[in-house]
């Protein structure tokens, strides 16, 4: 659209509606031939399912009827409409330690390097992680464990970490060589902080493309046919659970403090890993957006028919989701119920005022109907529904902070990550 018309177009939105104050309404798109509502007035109307009641339509009102089957109640819905079915954990692990305790960045700190292999015979598929503990840490630390877009090597930029090979759009498996940094980790900040950070590369444990499972982990289990197949997001979120098996033989890292980022596709990835591994200590989604902490019942952004539109993302989710993208409001779970799922553990959502596409708005309120949970748990939610404005943190056991800018993070997401994982680890 030109300039001028699109001007033109806003200024009309923001006359006949009354524009959310932190978020500018903006004209509609068209995504995989699908519109895309960016106008707060024409969200719609809808009712979240209860979070506190029970499938006997029973109120849940103790954590101890929490914990005892109301919380599996909803990690069995999840399984069954959204992510699938992940298989049990094995009984063993089996990895090699190519290099323990080397020092780096300017001795502030100390890096491994390990294989892990997810299966006992077979040496494919298999996810190289590295992790970096502060130089002076006399026991074991609290860590932050990033699943990134590329290969180590390049998250870190530390030119002593194994290059690596990742999948190009050919979806071919290539090796880095000379292929520039993005999806940019600072180690130093965590260690300076006195945390320790690990990284791992998503498309070791899976590569993200419709057909991508035969060369991942879910092609080392029978596939089943059913609607409740596992998709991308379990088996990514089964890799994470497999480092922390890992973490908890590794006497350097506190592996019951261990929280864990990934931003967008892999924030949404983190919330299922969070909410099936309960030894995750903290949950951080990035602008995770729709499927992640963004309510599906708001028309806004991406929608489940835009992300399980057949030339899109079908395959990261269990199959029955797409029947949703037409009827949203049958769907028995909604995001606020997926962060329900996290309590009663710290929980940071960060988002950007220009990122609609994510709904920063629909996450902030998923947040606020997720609160009632951290309370009976003896938490605090976000404890009020007024959005702070862009730049500003609410930092309670649920976090939100929404940067001025769009999709994706600023470094003022990770001071705020810093200053949260300072709050509730140290
Ligand atoms: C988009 C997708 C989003 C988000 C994003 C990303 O294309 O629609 O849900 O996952 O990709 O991962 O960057």
């Amino acid at each position: 659209m030109p300039f001028k018309n699109l001007v033109l177009a806003i200024a009309a939105v923001a006359v006949i509606t009354p524009v959310f104050a932190q978020i500018a309404d903006f004209p509609a798109d068209t995504v995989a031939g699908i519109p895309a509502n960016y106008t707060e007035a024409l969200v719609g109307s809808y009712s979240l399912p209860e979070i506190l009641v029970d499938r006997q339509g029973k109120p849940v009102t103790s954590a101890a009827a929490w914990f005892d089957h109301r919380r599996a109640e909803i990690v069995s819905l999840f399984e069954e409409y959204q992510f699938g079915k992940s298989p049990a954990a094995p009984a063993h692990i089996r990895y090699e330690v190519h290099e323990s305790g080397a020092p780096e960045f300017d001795d502030l700190g100390k890096r491994t390097q390990l294989t892990l292999f997810f299966a006992e015979a077979a040496d494919e598929p298999k996810m190289d992680v590295v992790f970096y503990v502060p130089a002076g840490a006399e026991g074991p630390v609290p860590l932050l464990l990033y699943i990134g877009f590329t290969p180590n090597s390049l998250v870190t930029g530390d030119p002593g970490v194994k290059k690596g090979y990742y999948w190009n759009r050919e979806h071919e498996k290539v090796p880095v060589g000379d292929r520039k940094r993005f999806d940019k980790l600072e180690v130093p900040a965590f260690l300076a902080r006195g945390f320790g950070v690990a990284t791992v590369y998503y498309g070791d444990i899976e590569p993200d493309f419709q057909g991508g499972a035969r060369h991942g982990i879910r092609n080392l289990f029978p596939a089943t046919g059913k609607p409740d197949e596992w998709g991308s997001f379990a088996a990514w979120s089964y890799g994470l659970s497999r480092i922390l098996d890992y973490f908890e033989e590794e006497p350097a890292v506190d592996a019951g403090r261990v929280a864990i980022a990934g931003i967008s596709r892999l924030g949404k990835t983190v919330l299922w890993a969070g909410a099936l591994d309960t030894r995750f200590a903290m949950v951080i989604p990035m602008c995770s957006g729709e499927s992640g902490a963004a309510l599906s019942r708001r028309n806004y952004g991406e929608t489940i028919a835009h992300i399980t539109e057949k030339t899109r993302f079908p395959y990261w989710f269990a199959p029955k989701y797409q029947e949703y993208g037409s009827d949203v409001s049958a769907l028995p779970v909604d995001a606020h119920m997926l962060l329900s799922l996290i309590a009663p553990r710290p929980l940071l959502l960060t988002t950007g005022n220009t990122d609609k596409w994510s709904d920063p708005y629909g996450e902030f309120l998923a947040a606020v109907a997720a609160g009632p949970v951290y309370q009976m748990l003896g938490k605090e939610g976000l404890d009020t529904d007024k959005m702070p404005p862009a730049g500003e943190a609410i930092l309670k056991d649920i976090g939100y902070f929404m940067h001025d800018g769009g999709h994706g993070t600023v470094p003022q997401d990770w001071e705020i990550v810093l200053d949260f994982m300072a709050q509730h680890f140290l």
